[in-house]
C-alpha cells in the first residue's frame, strides 16, 4: 500500500476475495465512490458507511476485512473514497484480501501536485486522465499553473485577447504546447476533479511571468508599446506594472472571474522571480493584490517570496527555493501563516532523476525517487514546525515536456514517494519500505499503458 497508513493489524491467516461479482453497498451519499468496487446491492459482503470515526478526521477511514466481509467506515464522503483506495490497492490482480484492521487517516491537509499548462498545454482530457493516476496515492489538490510568459490557458470573458494570442498556435515553450481552456472546459475539469475528492487550486502568476498578458494588452507594459511573445524558457524578465491603474482593473477583473469558477478556498496569485520588478513595487502591487482573494471569499496562496510582503490573515505561502534558511519564510509562519512545503531539490517533478533523464531540468539537482521520499517536512526549514505546514505538493513545470508521456514518465514513481511523505506518519515511513512497495506498482502501470521511469533504485519484477 503506498501511501503506507497510519495503523495496520494484520490477522495472517484470514482472507476474502472480491470480484465484480461481490455485492456491495453504500449510503447514497457514497454510491459514486463505491462504483466499480463490486456490484452495488442494498447489502452484501462489502459494506461502506459514514459513522463517526472516533476521531479519524474528515478524510480518515476505518477499514475491517474479515473472512466474511469488508467494513469500511468514515465520517466523510472523502474518508470512503480514500479507503476505497486502499481496497483496490490491496486487491490488485487477484481480489485477495488480507485479513485485518486498517486505522488510518492524513498527517497533512493539503497533498498536492502542481500541472503547468501554461509552458505546455495539456488538454482536459489529458488532466482528467492525470487526475485518475494522483488520486490513487491519496493526492486531493490540483495546482493548475494557467498562466505564464510564454501562454496564458484559461479563457477570461472581456479580455479575449489573452487567450487569442497566448493560448494559439505557436505558444508554449519552443511554441509546442498551443491550447487553452474555456471557462467551461475549466469549471468541467474542476467537477471532475471534485468529484474524486481533489480541490483544484488554480494558479494566475504575477506581478511576474506575464510576457503573455503584456503581449495580449500592451497598455499594460511601462510605456504602453507591444512586446513580442517569447517561447524560451527564461525566466524573470517581465513584469505588471505596479504604479498604473490599468493593471489593478486587469488583475481584479482577472482574479474575480477565477474566484468565481472555482468552488475551492484557495487562488494562487504566483509571485515568484519578480526579478525585473523592484522591491518597492513588489511590496505595492501585494499590498493591493493579496488582500484581493479574500475579498471574493478565497484564501490567498503565492510562491514564498510573497513572504516579503504584509500577508492578510489566511494567506498560504508554498515554499519552493531549495535552501536550508528561510527567515521571512520563518517569520510567516511565526505570524501564524500556514506552508505549503515544495522543496524543489525534494519534490520538483521536473528535476532529471539522474544524469541520464533525457527530459527535465537539473538547476536544483537531481531528484531520484529516495530523495523525493527522505525528508520531513516539519523540519525542512527551522521555524517552520509541524503545526505550521499545511501539506506538501510535488510541482510539475513544463518546460521540457510535449505531451501526457512526458508527464508519466517525471510523475512515476516520485509522486507516489511524495504523496507518502504527505500522507504517512513519519515514524512509518522507511525508504526500504517504501522502495519494495513501489515496485509492485510496476506491472499495474504497465498494464495501464502509464509511461512510469523504471528506476534503477527499485527492483522492479521483470516485465
Ligand atoms: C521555478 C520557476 C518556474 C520554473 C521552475 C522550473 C518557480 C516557483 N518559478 O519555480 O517558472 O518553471 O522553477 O523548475
Amino acid at each position: 500500500m503506498i501511501p503506507a497508513p497510519a495503523l495496520v493489524v494484520p490477522e495472517p491467516a484470514v482472507t476474502f476475495t472480491i470480484s465484480p461479482e461481490t455485492a456491495v453497498s453504500a449510503p447514497p451519499a457514497a454510491a459514486a465512490v463505491a462504483a466499480g468496487l463490486g456490484s452495488l446491492a442494498d447489502d452484501g459482503p462489502v459494506r461502506l458507511q459514514l459513522t463517526d470515526t472516533d476521531g479519524l478526521g474528515p478524510e480518515g477511514y476505518r477499514l475491517e476485512i474479515t473472512a466474511s466481509g469488508v467494513s469500511l467506515r468514515a465520517a466523510e464522503p472523502a474518508g470512503l473514497f480514500w479507503g476505497v483506495q486502499t481496497l483496490r490497492q490491496l486487491a490488485a490482480g487477484d481480489g485477495v484480501l488480507p485479513g485485518g484492521v486498517i486505522e488510518d487517516r492524513p498527517r497533512f491537509a493539503y497533498r498536492g501536485a502542481m500541472l503547468d499548462l501554461a509552458r505546455h498545454f495539456f488538454t482536459p482530457a489529458e488532466i482528467k486522465a492525470h487526475v485518475d493516476l494522483l488520486v490513487q496515492f491519496k493526492i486531493n489538490h490540483l495546482h493548475l499553473h494557467l498562466t505564464d510568459d510564454q501562454g496564458w490557458r484559461l479563457e477570461i470573458p472581456g479580455w479575449p485577447r489573452l487567450t487569442e494570442t497566448g493560448g494559439g498556435p505557436g505558444t508554449g515553450c519552443d511554441g509546442a504546447g498551443p491550447g487553452f481552456l474555456t471557462l467551461a472546459e475549466y469549471s468541467d475539469v474542476v467537477a471532475y476533479a471534485a468529484q474524486r475528492f481533489v480541490t483544484v487550486v488554480p494558479e494566475i502568476d504575477m506581478p511576474g511571468h506575464v510576457n503573455a498578458a503584456l503581449v495580449a494588452y500592451p497598455e499594460l507594459t511601462a510605456d504602453g508599446q507591444p512586446v513580442p511573445p517569447r517561447t524560451d524558457a527564461e525566466v524573470g524578465y517581465s513584469s505588471l506594472v505596479a504604479g498604473k491603474e490599468e493593471t489593478y482593473a486587469f488583475v481584479e477583473a482577472v482574479l474575480k472571474t477565477v474566484a468565481d469558477a472555482t468552488p475551492g478556498p484557495y487562488l494562487h496569485i504566483g509571485g515568484d522571480e519578480c526579478l525585473s520588478t523592484s522591491a518597492e513595487d513588489y511590496r505595492t502591487f501585494l499590498a493591493r493584490v493579496l488582500p484581493l482573494p479574500g475579498k471574493y471569499g478565497k484564501r490567498a496562496v503565492g510562491w514564498h517570496e510573497i513572504a516579503a510582503a504584509d500577508l492578510p490573515e489566511g494567506t498560504v505561502v508554498q515554499y519552493w527555493r531549495p535552501e536550508e534558511q528561510n527567515p521571512a519564510v520563518d517569520a510567516a509562519a511565526a505570524a501564524g501563516r500556514e506552508v505549503i512545503m515544495s522543496p524543489a531539490d525534494r519534490v520538483y517533478l521536473d528535476m532529471k532523476y539522474d544524469a541520464s533523464t533525457p527530459i527535465g531540468l537539473d538547476w536544483a539537482g537531481l531528484v531520484p525517487v529516495e530523495r523525493a521520499y527522505d525528508w520531513d517536512p516539519a523540519r525542512r526549514l527551522p521555524g517552520v514546525p509541524e503545526e505550521s505546514v499545511l501539506g506538501v505538493a510535488a510541482p510539475l513545470w513544463s518546460e521540457t515536456l510535449r505531451g501526457p508521456a512526458d508527464v508519466q514518465f517525471l510523475t512515476f514513481p516520485r509522486l507516489p514517494a511524495v504523496a507518502e511523505v504527505g500522507w504517512s506518519p513519519q515514524e512509518r515511513r522507511s525508504w526500504a519500505s517504501f522502495r519494495e512497495r513501489v515496485a509492485a506498482f510496476g506491472p499495474r502501470w504497465e498494464a495501464a499503458g502509464v509511461a512510469y521511469f523504471r528506476s534503477p533504485e527499485i527492483d522492479w519484477p521483470a516485465s
